[in-house]
């Protein structure tokens, strides 16, 4: 075959495309040429933690968001692959919560296995990607940070792969300019350990506050305050935590509530989610979208409406990740590989987005969403040879996620799910989540199973 394909990024979502290429031509298949763009040193995409904020070493903005001390906020039983699963990884079965570092070694042990490496062009971010309506080519333009040189290369089909939790949206509240303490967005948060013995306030209240916050308070913070714009979080928090009506303003050291309350403060952490943010793509190949389950303009969540030759994998907002990622990557490359076709009419392919914006706008609550995107990850996975799972099974254990959750926010994490895949239950880990202060591999593995 002699299609040249682009992927831009190696993080979950790009290692999923380029492992499904990778299964084809395991089993026979002619599959095209394939090159990974990747800006950052290494693979991994957030899970490759950097400590460095702001802008890196060559001036880029650095793309990681992920924090010291991370533990995956959902169970690994929702995420796991099916075609390599953690027991085949680790030889065993590990407890349901991994840390950052373990899920990482999860998701390079799958593609050391293969030689994709091979494929990928690191500290190469793309600047610039155009198509040509004659040609019918794609021309990506790419920076080689090493040899610090940019060159253009043409592709047949392109996939974007780059994420969408690493350009902050960051609000402008009465009062910021003139507060004396630290104001920092999720993204550039790090180390905990910073807002020791701190009155702390969160603005926003899904997974960022939810975590930040409980990171700071089991490393010590005084207390934190959460500040809803809509609706409060409603766990059972700990004492020194307390959920607040909408921010109204700040002045040198003290925040104003909505409701005329006052509280001095020691820093503001904003968890105000992201943006789909791609400087790369000229207005007629860019996806705009907010973080939602129906992304706009992506025909079954990955074909670009506008122009079906280019794809996003991994744009959803995220209840199903890593394995929704791969369902999405065995989609786009059998539609590449031309063993499923797409309609060929545009309406056709708008009528399918309107059709799962309608329905998730039907959605009644988070069980609702979650059986949304399993149902979506299953019609996938339906189309191709991706292994199929018990999808009703994953979703399952993230109903019980949930309901452990409001059980105990700081003690969720102590609970042991059924892997989906082998049939067997995880170990209760050998500390508590709450007093783990070491999150290395090492210590994770400590569990005698
Ligand atoms: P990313 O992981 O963001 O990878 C994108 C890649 O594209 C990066 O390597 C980046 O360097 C590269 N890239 C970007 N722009 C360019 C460019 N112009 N040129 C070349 N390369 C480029 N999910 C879970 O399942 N469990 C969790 O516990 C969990 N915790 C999370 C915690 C945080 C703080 C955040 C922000 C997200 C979390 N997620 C979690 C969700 C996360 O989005 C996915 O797990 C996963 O990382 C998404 O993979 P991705 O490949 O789509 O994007
Ligand atoms: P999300 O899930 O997109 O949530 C963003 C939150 O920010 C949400 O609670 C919003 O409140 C709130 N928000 C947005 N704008 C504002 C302003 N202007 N003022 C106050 N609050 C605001 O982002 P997260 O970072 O939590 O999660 C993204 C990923 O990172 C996720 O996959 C995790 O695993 C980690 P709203 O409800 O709209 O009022």
């Amino acid at each position: 075959m002699n299609k040249r394909i682009a992927i831009i990024g190696a993080g979950p979502s790009g290692l999923a495309q380029m492992r499904a290429f990778h299964s084809a031509a395991a089993k026979g298949e002619d599959i095209p040429e394939i090159v990974c763009f990747e800006k950052q040193s290494n693979w991994g995409g957030l899970w490759n933690y950097t400590w460095r904020t702001g802008l890196d070493e060559y001036g880029e903005p650095v793309h990681g968001s992920m924090y010291r001390y991370l533990w995956s906020n959902g169970p690994k039983e929702g995420l796991e692959f099916a075609d390599y699963t953690f027991e085949e990884h680790f030889g065993k079965q590990i407890a349901s919560f991994p840390p950052r570092a373990v899920l990482y070694d999860y998701i390079e042990g799958r593609i050391n296995k293969t030689s994709i490496r091979d494929w990928i062009r690191f500290n190469s971010p793309v600047r610039n990607i155009q198509h040509d309506a004659d040609t019918k080519k794609f021309t990506v333009t790419a920076h080689d940070q090493l040899k610090d040189s940019t060159y253009s290369e043409e592709f047949d089909q392109v996939v974007v792969a780059s994420g969408h939790f690493s350009t902050p949206n960051v609000p402008y509240y009465e009062g910021f300019e003139s507060y004396n303490g630290r104001i920092l967005h999720a993204h550039d948060f790090r180390d905990a350990r910073e807002f020791k013995n701190m009155d702390i306030l969160i603005l926003g209240t899904s997974y960022s506050a939810e975590d930040i916050g409980s990171q700071c308070w089991k490393y010590g913070c005084k207390s934190v305050t959460v500040a809803h714009r809509t609706a409060p979080m409603g766990f059972d928090w700990p004492d020194n935590w307390e959920e607040v009506p909408a921010l109204k303003s700040v002045s040198e050291d003290t925040a104003t509530f909505i409701d005329g309350k006052t509280k001095k403060i020691d820093a503001i952490i904003l968890c105000t989610g992201y943006q789909h943010f791609f400087n790369f793509l000229p207005d007629d190949l860019r996806l705009k979208t907010t973080n939602r389950l129906a992304t706009a303009d992506l025909y079954k969540g990955v074909a670009y409406v506008h122009n079906p030759d280019l794809f996003y994998i991994g744009m959803q907002d995220q209840w199903f990740s890593f394995n929704m990622f791969d369902a999405q990557a065995w989609y786009v490359r059998d539609v590449i590989l031309g063993k499923i076709s797409m309609p060929s009419n545009k309406d056709d392919l708008v009528k399918d987005i309107n059709d799962r914006v309608a329905a998730e706008d039907a959605i009644e609550d988070d069980y609702g969403a979650i059986a949304y995107q399993g149902a979506y990850v299953g019609e996938l996975i339906d189309e191709t040879d991706y292994p199929s799972f018990d999808i009703d099974g994953a979703c399952q254990a993230f109903y019980d996620w949930k309901k452990n959750k409001y059980k105990g926010i700081m003690t969720f994490r102590d609970n042991p799910h059924k892997s989906i895949m082998t049939g067997s239950m995880a170990p209760v880990h050998h500390t508590p989540w709450k007093d783990a202060l070491d999150d290395s591999l090492d210590c994770y593995m400590e569990n005698d199973v």
